[in-house]
Protein backbone atom coordinates (compact mmCIF):
# COMPACT_ATOMS: atom_id res chain seq x y z
CA UNK A 1 0.00 0.00 0.00
CA UNK A 2 1.30 3.61 -1.26
CA UNK A 3 2.23 6.07 1.97
CA UNK A 4 -0.59 7.74 1.01
CA UNK A 5 -3.50 8.20 3.76
CA UNK A 6 -7.06 9.02 2.61
CA UNK A 7 -9.12 11.54 4.16
CA UNK A 8 -11.95 8.50 4.68
CA UNK A 9 -9.35 6.13 6.25
CA UNK A 10 -7.76 8.82 8.37
CA UNK A 11 -11.46 9.08 9.51
CA UNK A 12 -12.26 5.86 10.47
CA UNK A 13 -8.82 5.61 12.15
CA UNK A 14 -9.01 8.81 14.60
CA UNK A 15 -13.11 6.91 15.47
CA UNK A 16 -10.59 4.96 17.71
CA UNK A 17 -10.01 7.98 19.45
CA UNK A 18 -13.73 7.92 20.52
CA UNK A 19 -14.16 4.73 22.73
CA UNK A 20 -18.20 5.17 22.64
CA UNK A 21 -18.23 6.15 18.62
CA UNK A 22 -20.78 4.54 16.90
CA UNK A 23 -19.39 5.57 13.29
CA UNK A 24 -22.51 8.01 12.81
CA UNK A 25 -19.76 11.24 12.94
CA UNK A 26 -16.93 9.37 10.69
CA UNK A 27 -20.04 8.65 8.74
CA UNK A 28 -21.31 12.12 8.57
CA UNK A 29 -18.05 13.61 7.90
CA UNK A 30 -17.87 11.32 4.56
CA UNK A 31 -20.91 12.55 3.83
CA UNK A 32 -19.41 15.92 3.78
CA UNK A 33 -16.30 14.62 1.52
CA UNK A 34 -18.84 13.38 -0.77
CA UNK A 35 -20.74 16.56 -0.94
CA UNK A 36 -17.30 19.02 -1.31
CA UNK A 37 -16.16 17.04 -4.04
CA UNK A 38 -18.99 17.44 -6.31
CA UNK A 39 -19.07 21.20 -5.63
CA UNK A 40 -15.48 20.77 -6.37
CA UNK A 41 -15.97 19.33 -9.85
CA UNK A 42 -18.75 22.28 -10.12
CA UNK A 43 -16.20 24.94 -9.10
CA UNK A 44 -13.74 23.97 -11.25
CA UNK A 45 -15.63 24.00 -14.61
CA UNK A 46 -17.78 26.78 -13.76
CA UNK A 47 -16.07 28.69 -16.15
CA UNK A 48 -17.83 26.76 -18.88
CA UNK A 49 -20.93 25.73 -17.81
CA UNK A 50 -24.04 27.84 -17.39
CA UNK A 51 -23.73 28.23 -13.74
CA UNK A 52 -21.41 31.38 -13.26
CA UNK A 53 -23.04 34.33 -12.81
CA UNK A 54 -26.37 35.19 -10.28
CA UNK A 55 -29.56 34.31 -10.12
CA UNK A 56 -32.28 36.68 -9.59
CA UNK A 57 -32.48 35.80 -6.19
CA UNK A 58 -31.33 37.42 -3.07
CA UNK A 59 -30.73 34.96 0.49
CA UNK A 60 -31.63 36.13 4.13
CA UNK A 61 -28.54 38.62 4.25
CA UNK A 62 -29.46 40.67 1.55
CA UNK A 63 -26.69 39.07 -1.02
CA UNK A 64 -27.52 38.37 -4.58
CA UNK A 65 -27.39 34.40 -4.45
CA UNK A 66 -25.12 33.30 -7.33
CA UNK A 67 -25.95 29.95 -9.23
CA UNK A 68 -22.61 28.03 -7.62
CA UNK A 69 -23.68 29.48 -4.25
CA UNK A 70 -27.52 27.88 -4.80
CA UNK A 71 -26.09 24.57 -6.37
CA UNK A 72 -23.48 24.18 -3.60
CA UNK A 73 -26.05 24.38 -0.86
CA UNK A 74 -27.78 21.80 -2.55
CA UNK A 75 -25.69 19.41 -2.92
CA UNK A 76 -24.70 19.67 0.90
CA UNK A 77 -28.04 19.39 1.95
CA UNK A 78 -28.78 16.63 -0.20
CA UNK A 79 -25.61 14.36 1.33
CA UNK A 80 -26.25 15.40 4.91
CA UNK A 81 -30.36 14.37 4.45
CA UNK A 82 -29.34 11.22 2.71
CA UNK A 83 -26.73 10.28 4.94
CA UNK A 84 -29.25 9.90 8.30
CA UNK A 85 -26.83 11.38 11.10
CA UNK A 86 -27.82 15.04 10.86
CA UNK A 87 -31.55 15.38 11.49
CA UNK A 88 -31.20 19.33 10.37
CA UNK A 89 -28.86 22.10 8.91
CA UNK A 90 -28.17 25.58 8.67
CA UNK A 91 -27.36 27.29 5.87
CA UNK A 92 -26.36 31.09 4.75
CA UNK A 93 -28.68 30.81 1.95
CA UNK A 94 -31.49 29.63 3.95
CA UNK A 95 -33.95 31.85 5.92
CA UNK A 96 -34.48 29.09 8.54
CA UNK A 97 -33.14 25.83 9.58
CA UNK A 98 -34.13 23.15 7.73
CA UNK A 99 -35.43 20.27 9.80
CA UNK A 100 -35.58 16.64 8.24
CA UNK A 101 -38.66 14.96 8.65
CA UNK A 102 -38.21 11.53 7.36
CA UNK A 103 -38.09 8.54 10.55
CA UNK A 104 -34.00 8.42 9.80
CA UNK A 105 -33.18 11.70 9.67
CA UNK A 106 -35.18 12.42 13.17
CA UNK A 107 -33.28 9.81 14.67
CA UNK A 108 -29.71 11.68 13.63
CA UNK A 109 -27.99 12.43 16.57
CA UNK A 110 -26.24 15.75 15.06
CA UNK A 111 -26.81 18.83 13.36
CA UNK A 112 -24.69 20.87 10.87
CA UNK A 113 -24.29 24.40 10.42
CA UNK A 114 -22.59 25.12 7.13
CA UNK A 115 -21.69 28.19 4.45
CA UNK A 116 -22.23 26.22 1.30
CA UNK A 117 -19.62 28.70 -0.97
CA UNK A 118 -17.93 31.20 1.07
CA UNK A 119 -16.46 34.13 -0.50
CA UNK A 120 -19.09 33.29 -3.89
CA UNK A 121 -18.76 37.03 -5.54
CA UNK A 122 -15.23 36.17 -6.04
CA UNK A 123 -16.23 33.08 -8.36
CA UNK A 124 -16.33 34.94 -11.30
CA UNK A 125 -13.07 36.52 -11.09
CA UNK A 126 -11.56 32.66 -10.51
CA UNK A 127 -10.39 33.87 -6.89
CA UNK A 128 -10.05 30.47 -4.17
CA UNK A 129 -13.63 30.30 -2.45
CA UNK A 130 -14.65 27.61 0.36
CA UNK A 131 -17.11 25.98 2.11
CA UNK A 132 -17.27 26.20 5.50
CA UNK A 133 -19.07 23.62 8.29
CA UNK A 134 -20.01 23.73 12.44
CA UNK A 135 -21.18 20.21 13.73
CA UNK A 136 -23.11 20.39 16.78
CA UNK A 137 -24.83 17.19 18.81
CA UNK A 138 -28.29 18.05 18.92
CA UNK A 139 -30.06 19.01 22.20
CA UNK A 140 -33.28 18.02 21.42
CA UNK A 141 -35.24 14.73 21.69
CA UNK A 142 -33.93 12.23 19.06
CA UNK A 143 -36.48 10.58 16.91
CA UNK A 144 -38.39 14.20 16.58
CA UNK A 145 -38.14 17.26 14.57
CA UNK A 146 -34.73 19.19 15.20
CA UNK A 147 -35.36 22.83 17.05
CA UNK A 148 -33.97 25.84 16.79
CA UNK A 149 -32.33 25.72 20.17
CA UNK A 150 -30.32 22.73 18.74
CA UNK A 151 -28.55 25.59 16.91
CA UNK A 152 -27.93 27.98 19.15
CA UNK A 153 -25.22 26.60 20.65
CA UNK A 154 -22.08 28.27 21.91
CA UNK A 155 -18.99 27.69 19.82
CA UNK A 156 -17.18 25.64 22.17
CA UNK A 157 -20.03 23.10 22.21
CA UNK A 158 -18.71 21.90 18.46
CA UNK A 159 -18.00 18.62 17.73
CA UNK A 160 -16.57 18.99 14.66
CA UNK A 161 -15.80 21.77 12.38
CA UNK A 162 -13.96 22.40 9.15
CA UNK A 163 -13.59 24.14 5.56
CA UNK A 164 -12.98 23.39 1.93
CA UNK A 165 -11.05 25.94 -0.12
CA UNK A 166 -11.26 25.11 -4.07
CA UNK A 167 -8.44 27.04 -4.78
CA UNK A 168 -5.07 26.08 -6.63
CA UNK A 169 -5.58 23.09 -5.37
CA UNK A 170 -8.72 21.48 -3.50
CA UNK A 171 -8.33 21.07 0.28
CA UNK A 172 -10.41 20.21 3.19
CA UNK A 173 -9.06 20.81 6.89
CA UNK A 174 -10.68 19.79 10.14
CA UNK A 175 -10.82 19.33 13.50
CA UNK A 176 -12.71 17.07 15.93
CA UNK A 177 -11.08 18.59 18.68
CA UNK A 178 -8.31 16.71 18.31
CA UNK A 179 -5.87 18.68 16.76
CA UNK A 180 -6.43 19.90 13.05
CA UNK A 181 -5.68 18.20 10.07
CA UNK A 182 -5.35 18.90 6.22
CA UNK A 183 -5.88 16.87 2.98
CA UNK A 184 -5.37 17.33 -0.21
CA UNK A 185 -7.42 16.33 -3.38
CA UNK A 186 -5.46 13.91 -5.75
CA UNK A 187 -7.52 13.86 -8.45
CA UNK A 188 -6.46 11.23 -10.11
CA UNK A 189 -7.71 9.23 -7.91
CA UNK A 190 -10.55 11.41 -6.81
CA UNK A 191 -9.33 11.19 -2.75
CA UNK A 192 -8.66 14.00 -0.35
CA UNK A 193 -4.96 12.82 0.67
CA UNK A 194 -3.42 14.04 4.27
CA UNK A 195 -0.61 16.62 3.11
CA UNK A 196 -0.45 18.65 6.47
CA UNK A 197 -0.92 16.84 9.72
CA UNK A 198 -1.35 18.58 12.73
CA UNK A 199 -0.94 22.18 11.33
CA UNK A 200 -0.40 24.54 13.76
CA UNK A 201 -0.25 28.07 13.33
CA UNK A 202 3.26 30.18 13.85
CA UNK A 203 2.89 32.49 16.91
CA UNK A 204 3.87 35.32 15.46
CA UNK A 205 3.27 36.35 11.45
CA UNK A 206 4.07 39.14 9.13
CA UNK A 207 0.96 39.46 7.23
CA UNK A 208 -2.48 41.48 8.11
CA UNK A 209 -5.98 40.55 6.34
CA UNK A 210 -8.46 43.59 6.55
CA UNK A 211 -10.78 45.19 4.33
CA UNK A 212 -8.96 48.54 4.88
CA UNK A 213 -11.61 50.68 3.12
CA UNK A 214 -13.58 50.50 6.56
CA UNK A 215 -11.00 52.35 8.30
CA UNK A 216 -12.71 55.28 8.46
CA UNK A 217 -15.40 53.50 9.95
CA UNK A 218 -13.46 51.52 12.60
CA UNK A 219 -12.96 52.05 16.14
CA UNK A 220 -9.53 53.83 17.05
CA UNK A 221 -8.39 50.75 18.34
CA UNK A 222 -8.41 49.33 15.46
CA UNK A 223 -7.07 51.99 13.46
CA UNK A 224 -4.07 52.23 15.57
CA UNK A 225 -3.11 48.52 15.18
CA UNK A 226 -3.14 48.95 11.16
CA UNK A 227 -1.10 52.04 11.82
CA UNK A 228 1.30 49.64 13.74
CA UNK A 229 1.45 46.86 11.20
CA UNK A 230 2.42 50.26 8.89
CA UNK A 231 5.16 51.34 10.74
CA UNK A 232 9.05 50.57 10.13
CA UNK A 233 10.54 48.67 13.09
CA UNK A 234 13.61 46.13 12.28
CA UNK A 235 13.36 43.91 15.35
CA UNK A 236 9.66 43.43 15.20
CA UNK A 237 10.01 42.89 11.07
CA UNK A 238 7.42 45.37 10.58
CA UNK A 239 6.00 47.01 8.10
CA UNK A 240 4.05 43.67 7.66
CA UNK A 241 2.48 42.88 4.28
CA UNK A 242 -0.81 43.57 3.68
CA UNK A 243 -3.08 40.66 2.43
CA UNK A 244 -7.02 40.40 1.90
CA UNK A 245 -8.45 38.23 -0.96
CA UNK A 246 -11.67 38.88 0.18
CA UNK A 247 -13.00 35.17 0.40
CA UNK A 248 -12.53 34.06 4.15
CA UNK A 249 -11.74 30.63 3.70
CA UNK A 250 -8.78 31.80 1.49
CA UNK A 251 -7.37 34.38 3.84
CA UNK A 252 -7.50 31.76 6.92
CA UNK A 253 -6.06 29.42 5.42
CA UNK A 254 -2.96 31.18 4.17
CA UNK A 255 -2.61 32.65 7.80
CA UNK A 256 -3.11 28.92 8.90
CA UNK A 257 0.47 28.05 6.98
CA UNK A 258 2.54 30.77 6.96
CA UNK A 259 1.23 33.05 10.53
CA UNK A 260 -0.89 36.33 10.26
CA UNK A 261 -3.93 38.13 11.45
CA UNK A 262 -7.68 37.94 10.34
CA UNK A 263 -9.51 41.12 11.10
CA UNK A 264 -13.37 41.97 10.20
CA UNK A 265 -14.30 44.02 12.87
CA UNK A 266 -17.50 45.66 14.13
CA UNK A 267 -17.75 49.34 12.63
CA UNK A 268 -19.96 52.20 12.64
CA UNK A 269 -21.99 51.17 9.60
CA UNK A 270 -21.91 47.32 10.86
CA UNK A 271 -21.80 47.24 14.98
CA UNK A 272 -21.40 43.32 15.05
CA UNK A 273 -19.38 43.26 11.41
CA UNK A 274 -20.30 41.10 8.96
CA UNK A 275 -19.25 37.22 9.55
CA UNK A 276 -21.72 34.94 10.74
CA UNK A 277 -21.25 33.38 13.58
CA UNK A 278 -22.82 30.18 13.09
CA UNK A 279 -21.36 29.18 9.91
CA UNK A 280 -18.47 31.27 9.34
CA UNK A 281 -16.93 32.64 12.90
CA UNK A 282 -17.07 29.75 15.42
CA UNK A 283 -15.94 26.44 12.94
CA UNK A 284 -13.28 28.99 11.88
CA UNK A 285 -12.49 29.23 16.02
CA UNK A 286 -12.47 25.86 16.95
CA UNK A 287 -9.91 25.09 14.21
CA UNK A 288 -7.84 28.45 14.82
CA UNK A 289 -7.90 27.27 18.39
CA UNK A 290 -6.89 23.85 17.53
CA UNK A 291 -3.83 24.95 16.00
CA UNK A 292 -2.79 27.30 18.55
CA UNK A 293 -4.08 30.29 17.42
CA UNK A 294 -6.58 32.88 19.17
CA UNK A 295 -10.15 33.44 17.90
CA UNK A 296 -11.53 36.90 19.68
CA UNK A 297 -14.79 39.08 18.83
CA UNK A 298 -12.43 41.60 20.71
CA UNK A 299 -14.20 41.30 24.09
CA UNK A 300 -14.31 37.85 24.38
CA UNK A 301 -13.04 34.21 22.75
CA UNK A 302 -15.81 34.04 19.56
CA UNK A 303 -16.71 30.21 21.13
CA UNK A 304 -18.08 31.86 24.22
CA UNK A 305 -20.42 33.78 22.59
CA UNK A 306 -23.69 32.92 23.47
CA UNK A 307 -25.71 32.83 19.89
CA UNK A 308 -29.13 34.39 19.89
CA UNK A 309 -30.15 33.97 16.59
CA UNK A 310 -29.31 31.88 13.34
CA UNK A 311 -27.54 34.20 11.46
CA UNK A 312 -26.29 36.88 13.69
CA UNK A 313 -22.91 38.58 12.97
CA UNK A 314 -20.28 38.87 15.41
CA UNK A 315 -16.85 41.20 15.27
CA UNK A 316 -14.04 38.56 13.80
CA UNK A 317 -10.17 38.48 14.88
CA UNK A 318 -8.30 35.61 14.00
CA UNK A 319 -4.44 34.69 13.95
CA UNK A 320 -1.33 33.75 15.43
CA UNK A 321 -1.29 34.37 19.04
CA UNK A 322 1.41 36.73 19.25
CA UNK A 323 -0.44 39.53 16.98
CA UNK A 324 -3.70 38.89 18.31
CA UNK A 325 -2.57 39.57 21.66
CA UNK A 326 -0.82 42.51 20.25
CA UNK A 327 -4.23 43.66 18.73
CA UNK A 328 -6.05 43.32 21.84
CA UNK A 329 -3.64 45.70 24.01
CA UNK A 330 -5.14 48.39 21.85
CA UNK A 331 -8.32 47.80 23.21
P1 LIG B 1 -15.76 42.59 2.31
C1 LIG B 1 -17.39 36.96 1.49
O1 LIG B 1 -18.56 37.67 1.09
C2 LIG B 1 -17.26 37.17 2.99
O2 LIG B 1 -18.37 36.66 3.65
C3 LIG B 1 -15.98 36.52 3.48
O3 LIG B 1 -15.64 35.37 2.78
C4 LIG B 1 -14.94 37.63 3.30
O4 LIG B 1 -13.89 37.54 4.25
C5 LIG B 1 -15.76 38.90 3.53
O5 LIG B 1 -17.12 38.57 3.25
C6 LIG B 1 -15.33 40.01 2.62
O6 LIG B 1 -16.11 41.14 2.95
O7 LIG B 1 -16.73 43.52 3.00
O8 LIG B 1 -14.32 42.89 2.66
O9 LIG B 1 -15.97 42.43 0.82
Amino acid sequence: MSGVKTLSEFIYERQEDFPFATGDLSNLLNDIVIASKIVNREVNKAGLADILGATNQENIQGETQQKLDVLADEQFIAALKNGGEVCAIASEENDDYVAFNDQKSMAGKYVVAFDPLDGSSNIDVNVSIGTIFSIYRRLSEAGKQAEEKDFLQKGERQIAAGYVIYGSSTMLVYTTGRGVNGFTLDPSIGEFCLSHPDLKIPKNGKIYSMNEGNMAYCSESIQQYITYCKEVDKETKRPYSARYIGSMVADFHRNMIKGGIFIYPETSKAPNGKLRLLYECNPMAFLMEQAGGLASTGDKRIMEVEPTELHQRVPTILGSKNMVNKLLSFY
